[in-house]
């Protein structure tokens, strides 16, 4: 019999076949993303899809698969490094058992601000954590932002660490964030972002943490209703291709296919400061708690060991150095006093 896995495989593998076939003019990159479509990753493949239309007369495009049809980020992930899916828009989090340095955008409480996050993004680390992807078969082609994250559950209001002891908590598929969940004392679950809500609602979780599109988006917010900011995290989101795909490409391919990924972030970065607010705005008027007096210095000391445990090598403990030693960006200096208070609203 087959495995899940394997019936999702099949037909990409056999789609993919039929390209080889008929030549790659014939066939668009298949890209994965879990969100729906009016989501601002999901919107950010579709900028790319237009602006590798017009640049190639309509010889390369992007086919989207949104809404999580092609399955969770960790199983779409390893099948585009088998090389059945094209193009995938996954959290970080997927991708740190496979690509260590990419924990060290996951380390808690790492990011001053959202200012300094983008300048970490955009920056020499940044692009130094996309390149260690390739020899794990992983083109890292861009970070899109996902904000802050923060916890929210079924139960009551979390303002201290202690608040946390006990709870489930669901967390995605990677051992940083099980650890940061262990070390506020409460019980990490991971699951697949799709079957959170259901999760939450039949009581096998009591609560998750996420940002506010997400939390939102997800719904979510209809069965946890208590919101704390704890800003515990700032990892980005990326966008992969397989290196079977990219190593298929010719020059112009990939310049194409790099330029308008790289007009896509900037995209993608005004459609997320309006979705943050937009989300905000829609849960707050449906009536959650919102907690803002979160303890974020004990939070951060309690988080502190996950830094010792995960920075394990010298190159790790390095790339974490330079993050922390980066300035944002000179001209966003007014907006980086607002960007900080905005973590903290986030
Ligand atoms: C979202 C992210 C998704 C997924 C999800 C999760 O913020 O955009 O890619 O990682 O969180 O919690 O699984």
């Amino acid at each position: 019999m087959l495995t899940r896995r394997e019936l999702l495989l099949t037909p990409l593998l056999l789609m993919a076949c039929q390209r080889r076939k008929t030549g790659s003019s014939q066939r668009p990159l298949f890209a994965a993303e879990t969100h729906p479509e009016s989501y601002p990753t999901t919107r950010a493949l579709h900028a790319i899809d237009r602006v590798l239309a017009e640049r190639t007369g309509g010889e390369m495009r992007v086919r989207v698969y949104s809404g999580g049809q092609l399955g969770s980020e960790a199983d779409t992930l390893e099948i585009t490094i088998f090389g059945g899916l094209d193009l995938n828009r996954v959290n970080l989090a997927p991708v740190n058992s496979i690509v260590p340095e990419t924990m060290v955008l996951a380390l808690p409480f790492l990011f001053r601000s959202v200012a300094h996050s983008r300048a970490a993004f955009d920056g020499a680390p940044g692009r130094a954590i996309l390149d260690a992807m390739t020899p794990h078969g992983l083109k890292g082609l861009c970070y899109y932002d996902s904000g802050a994250r923060s916890f929210y559950n079924t139960r009551r209001p979390i303002r201290t660490p202690d608040d946390m002891r006990g709870l489930k908590v669901r967390v995605q598929n990677s051992s940083i964030y099980v650890a940061m969940v262990q070390a506020l004392g409460a019980n990490p679950t991971p699951i697949p972002y799709t079957e959170v809500f259901q999760a939450l609602v039949q009581g096998v979780v009591d609560g998750a943490e996420n940002n506010w599109p997400s939390y939102e988006s997800s719904r979510h917010f209809e069965a946890a209703r208590h919101y704390s900011m704890t800003n515990h995290v700032l990892a980005p989101e990326v966008l992969v291709a397989s290196m079977h795909t990219w190593k298929k490409l010719d020059d112009a391919q990939r310049e194409h296919l790099q330029a308008a990924v790289d007009g896509s972030v900037p995209i993608m970065r005004e459609l997320w400061d309006a979705r943050v607010e937009e989300s905000r705005r829609r849960v707050l008027e449906d009536g959650i708690e919102l907690v803002e007096d979160v303890d974020h210095d004990a939070f951060a000391s309690r988080m502190r060991p996950v830094w010792d445990r995960f920075l394990t090598t010298p190159r790790l403990r390095e790339l974490a150095d330079r993050i922390q030693a980066l300035d944002a960006p000179a001209p966003a200096e007014a907006r980086q006093a607002s960007d900080a208070s905005r973590v903290n609203r986030q």
